[in-house]
């Protein structure tokens, strides 16, 4: 059953907004520029990249401010309003790269409403990469960002006081139906459990350049401390600009075994098309963990290529992703699926 708020969303979306049912989106010929999002919160951000996009900016610039939209909302899974972990904190990942493979990441980080915007600054203004915990925090207040109050969403809040009753770790499968949930939120199941807690984007600009980012709470009820592959250039996210972009979501450990953005762009080196490359990684996880354990998990990848062609692929059924070329073509799909 739809949530009232979700329902009220949906209601208020553009057509534009909306997955085609029936609608075959061509993967086969190139579009430039070009940006793609995982899950449902995808069509929001899509929107703003587009403007980006759409006005010959680069996609760098599309891609943190595309994801800011999903970090920023209330009502979604990624970002301050998220599910803490087990001690009751809500810790964010993010990365971020661009075409010329530099790179930025925060992980752990409190009580910043932007990380991806703190991990650009991390790669613009400092000789490293990747910044953690407080002194993320340090460096984020340094540049001007404001500590939020350490308080969690009413959402969170209720979901957390429910997994306090059994205080079990079990990951939830990360599932949306996209032919159902076409909306800015994510689903919520009624036992008060996100079913995901991330946004992957990777873009192509008019110049032919190539960015993306990566942005999660993590998995809700984490150890404290906990990373997942989201901040982790090469795993979360990862882009060479000679051959495509790729940004994985899910179980994050499973994707970092693998370093499953990178491979995914290897493999698109060696000539495979966005979904053959995605498809081949998640394979390469099912290999690992065997058909049993697999379908414990969901993993899902998208990437595009360097001639504006895009693809994704997943372990199960119930992952989609958006994808944005036009002004009016802003939609989703279903991620293809292996078991
Ligand atoms: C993580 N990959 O922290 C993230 C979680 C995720 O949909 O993508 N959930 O492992």
């Amino acid at each position: 059953m739809l949530h009232r708020r979700r329902f009220l969303q949906l209601g208020s979306l553009g057509l534009s907004s909306f997955s085609f049912a029936g609608f075959t989106p061509d993967t086969k010929s190139g579009r430039k520029p070009l940006v793609i999002s995982t899950w449902d919160a995808g069509i929001e951000a899509n929107k703003a990249a587009w403007k980006v996009l759409s006005k010959g900016g680069r996609a760098l610039d599309a891609v943190e401010q595309g994801v800011m939209v999903t970090e920023a909302s209330q009502n979604c899974c990624v970002g301050l309003g998220a599910n803490p972990d087990r001690d009751g904190y809500v810790t964010l990942d993010s990365c971020i790269m661009d075409e010329h493979a530099n790179c930025g990441s925060v992980a752990f980080l409190e009580r910043i409403k932007h990380p991806v915007s703190v991990a650009r600054r991390v790669m613009e203004k400092t000789p490293h990469v990747m910044l953690v915990g407080t002194g993320a925090q340090q460096f984020a207040l340094e540049e001007g960002f404001t500590l939020e109050p350490a308080k969690l969403s009413d959402d969170a809040e209720k979901a957390y006081r429910e997994w306090l009753k059994k205080s079990e770790y079990k990951p939830v499968i990360n599932v949306e139906n996209a032919k159902k949930q076409t909306a800015f939120a994510p689903t919520k199941f009624d036992n008060g459990e996100w079913n995901h807690d991330t946004i992957g984007m990777v873009a192509m600009d008019a110049s032919g350049n190539l960015s993306g980012s990566c942005t999660t709470s993590g998995m809700g009820f984490k150890m404290r401390g906990r990373l997942g592959d989201s901040p982790i250039i090469g795993a979360g996210l990862f882009v060479d600009n000679e051959v495509g972009a790729a940004t994985a979501t899910g179980q994050g450990e499973d994707v970092i075994r693998i370093c499953g953005s990178h491979l995914v762009v290897e493999l698109m080196r060696q000539g495979l098309s966005p979904e053959a490359a995605c498809k081949k990684a998640v394979e390469r996880i099912i290999k690992i963990k065997g058909n049993k354990a697999s379908k414990e998990i969901q993993v899902g990848f998208i990437a595009i290529n360097k001639k504006g062609e895009y693809g994704g692929y997943c372990i199960q059924k119930g992952f989609s992703f958006a994808v944005c070329y036009a002004d009016d073509k802003n939609f989703m799909v279903d991620g293809k699926y292996i078991l």
